[in-house]
């Protein structure tokens, strides 16, 4: 309950501005010791802020991205790949629940974010807003994305926030298997006939550019990081993480003999550092902000699950009548 003490029942904070300063010096000693930050403990309020923006946004991508793969699970080619697309689906929807309540021991209702969502006020991941046109988008979608995933949360589950790390841990091990069964429908088309590579080819292409953007805008263009890095919410730059993806990813779809549309994509063996083509960042500021081919149609689909299941959340919410009689009394 570190820090509590001043702050009043409005959240107002009530010390002086010496206080401030010593609690922040305070603060900022735990962060370095590795300690976490726990929902009662004092905090900045810029730490509070910037914290609710990205587990929020983390929370509303995970049910945005249920929506590409979930349009599949009718569709998926056999019942095995049936089967393990709902229980991935159903997954990235109990992460969304997961977050979504690691983000409201910071003070942001629910009912805010999903009305913040549905208005677009919140931003939620660039890659949700493509469409999955084939099966084979699919196989790139858990594998690719669940791969880039998996390297931006096992990083922040290191974090400073207990509850959004102890959040990305469980999910990390979810997400682990999303990968094996991403890889698993990757590899049967790799190694499949002649149009099934050919499919899978077709929809890397598509993917790979919006997959660049998937780690945010070149350390350049990324406003947050260095605070957010400082206060060890975000654990490495999005260049860093972008690296670590290609690195760890490329070579395993070269020794599959499938090609990447990007004829700069290189490591220098010296460095590890590998080159690339710049993404286009206004194509990604542009999706983000509201204008990519999905965005539209995502939001209208959560605007209808709001809509068409308010009733539910009423009916659970609301108190029994005071002369309602007890069944079986
Ligand atoms: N998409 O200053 P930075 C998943 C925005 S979960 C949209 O660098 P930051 C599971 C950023 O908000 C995927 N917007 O930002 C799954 C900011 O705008 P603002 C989601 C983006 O926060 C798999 C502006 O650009 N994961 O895939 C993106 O330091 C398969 C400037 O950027 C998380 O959310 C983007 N890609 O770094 C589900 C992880 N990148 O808010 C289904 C947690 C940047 O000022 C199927 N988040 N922006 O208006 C993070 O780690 C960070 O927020 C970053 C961005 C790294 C995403």
């Amino acid at each position: 309950m570190y820090g509590s003490a001043y702050i009043d029942k409005d959240e107002k904070f009530v010390g002086t501005a010496e206080d401030e300063a010593q609690l922040l010096e305070v603060f900022e000693a735990r962060i370095a010791r590795g300690e976490k930050i726990e929902p009662d403990d004092w905090m900045p309020a810029d730490y509070r802020k910037q914290l609710i923006r990205m587990i929020e946004q983390h929370a509303h991508s995970e049910i945005m991205g249920a929506l590409p793969e979930g349009t599949w699970i009718t569709r998926a080619p056999t019942l095995r790949r049936k089967l393990a697309l709902i229980a991935k689906v159903q997954d990235e929807v109990g992460h969304g629940h997961l977050l979504y309540a690691a983000a409201e021991t910071l003070g942001k209702s629910r009912e805010t974010m999903i009305n913040d969502l549905i208005s677009g006020k919140s931003k939620y991941s660039n890659i949700f807003n493509y469409p999955a046109k084939t099966w084979a988008d699919i196989a790139v979608i858990g594998f690719l994305v669940d791969a880039g995933a998996i390297i931006n949360q096992l990083l922040n589950a290191k974090g400073s926030y207990g509850p959004y790390c102890r959040a990305l841990e469980r999910i990390c091990y979810e997400e682990s298997f999303h990968l094996k069964q991403g890889y698993d429908a990757f590899v049967a088309l790799a190694t499949g006939t002649p149009m099934q590579r050919e499919m899978l080819q077709d929809a890397l292409n598509r993917w790979w550019p919006p997959m660049m953007h998937f780690f945010g805008p070149s350390d350049k263009l990324s406003v947050h990081t260095e605070r957010l890095m400082r206060w060890k919410v975000k654990m490495a730059s999005n260049e860093e993480m972008r690296q670590e993806f290609i690195d760890q990813y490329v070579p395993k779809i070269w020794e599959l003999d499938m090609t990447l549309p990007d004829p700069n994509l290189k490591k220098n063996e010296e460095t590890g550092v590998w080159s690339y083509t710049e993404p286009d960042w206004d194509e990604f500021f542009k999706v983000i902000n509201g204008d990519g081919p999905c965005n539209a149609e995502r939001i209208a689909v959560r605007k209808y699950a709001e809509q068409h299941g308010r009733w539910v959340r009423e009916a659970l919410m609301s108190k029994a009548p005071a002369t309602a009689v007890t069944p079986f009394a």
